[in-house]
């Protein structure tokens, strides 16, 4: 692999009054140091000053507004599949009704998106005709025109995503990064809207049964790159990209955790994170949880410290809980707005 000693600057979070704190990704959180990660070797500590101009740079940088959302603060995503067989809210929404109600909610509730989907993509899961996904999501984004929040329309495939764009879907996640539907990458450029670009070892059916990595961390960010060097050659502007690490999606407990460990070297990535960790099976192993609806203080707990490092988005089912807890983490002095003014 690479010998370039810079090529995986990991930042180590630090207090923002700390001497040379530099602020990561141009938001909350800051660094003053980074551990330069590489394959088989032991990570070396120096100070961000000594990083490549162009390295410095791609972590500092202020990410631009996604849809004219600021990412000047963590963002909520809420979730709401419209699916019989999600492993957490499959089959509650799937009357329109209850789909509408439940996404108003979300919004008053404090999200800033909304990620609707109409295809399990849990482990095991099989794979939607295009129609039905379509005639699960199309109408419902349809019908929430009206809200002032932004809908992502949570898909693998080309033609979901336009027939969404084209109801009122504003961002398109495409967990399969690219690699699902060949037509996608076009797609996204076509339409003009940024994406989310998920990182996934496999497909749902099977990507659960035997997931292997040299390096989970390493070869995760070595795949985030490619993708996005996909997307930016079909024509996508870097300013409509998100990635996101892709939690459990042909990952171990393991992987997840050292990929949740060693989280904001993504941040070299050069463009906003999303995390996607809401009430997922680890978090119910960990926890002592064992039906997905009682996995909200674990996966509450993780969006915090995914924020206090700079994430840009989580990606939740448990808004009001999440949002409150952002709220009395910032009025206790937490980074949220990371300068000493807000303190
Ligand atoms: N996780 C799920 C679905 N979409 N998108 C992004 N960007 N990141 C994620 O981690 C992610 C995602 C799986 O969770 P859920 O939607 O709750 O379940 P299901 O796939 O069973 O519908």
């Amino acid at each position: 692999m690479s010998a370039d000693p810079y090529r995986y600057p990991r930042p180590l979070i630090c207090d923002p009054a700390t001497p040379g704190a530099l602020p990561l990704a141009g938001g909350w959180a800051h660094f003053s140091h980074v551990a330069l990660l590489s394959r088989g070797g032991a990570p070396r500590v120096v100070p961000a000053t000594d990083l490549p101009e162009e390295v410095l740079a791609r972590l500092t940088a202020p990410r631009a507004p996604l849809v004219g959302l600021p990412l000047d603060r963590p963002r909520i995503m809420g979730i709401l599949n419209l699916t019989p067989d999600s492993f957490s809210d499959g089959g509650k929404f799937l009357v329109p009704e209850a789909a509408l109600a439940h996404a108003r909610a979300m919004a008053a509730a404090g999200a800033d998106i909304l990620d609707l989907g109409g295809e399990s993509t849990r482990p095991g899961a099989a794979t939607v005709p295009v129609d039905e996904e379509i005639a699960r999501t199309a109408p419902v984004i349809g019908a929430l025109t009206d809200l002032a929040v932004p809908v992502s329309i949570d898909t693998r495939k080309a033609a979901v995503a336009r027939v969404a764009i084209r109801a009122g879907a504003k961002i398109i996640n495409d967990v399969s990064g690219l690699a699902h539907d060949p037509a996608m990458a076009d797609e996204i450029a076509a339409l003009g809207v940024p994406a989310v670009l998920m990182h996934s070892q496999g497909d749902p059916a099977t990507m659960h049964l035997d997931p292997r990595y040299d390096d989970v961390l390493l070869d995760v960010y070595d795949a985030l790159e490619d993708i996005l060097a996909r997307a930016r050659a079909a024509g996508v502007p870097r300013n409509h990209l998100v990635a996101d690490i892709g939690i459990g999606f042909g990952k171990t407990q393991a992987h997840n955790l050292a990929l949740l460990r060693d989280l904001p070297l993504f941040h070299a990535l050069g463009v906003p994170l999303l995390l996607g960790v809401s009430r997922k099976r680890f978090i119910g192993v960990i926890g002592h949880a064992q039906e997905p609806a009682d996995r909200m203080p674990g996966s509450v707990a993780l969006a915090l410290r995914a924020a206090a490092e700079g994430v840009h988005i989580l990606r939740v089912h448990d808004v009001a809980e999440t949002a409150q807890a952002f709220a009395l983490w910032q009025a206790a002095g937490g980074p949220i707005h990371g300068d000493r003014e807000t303190r």
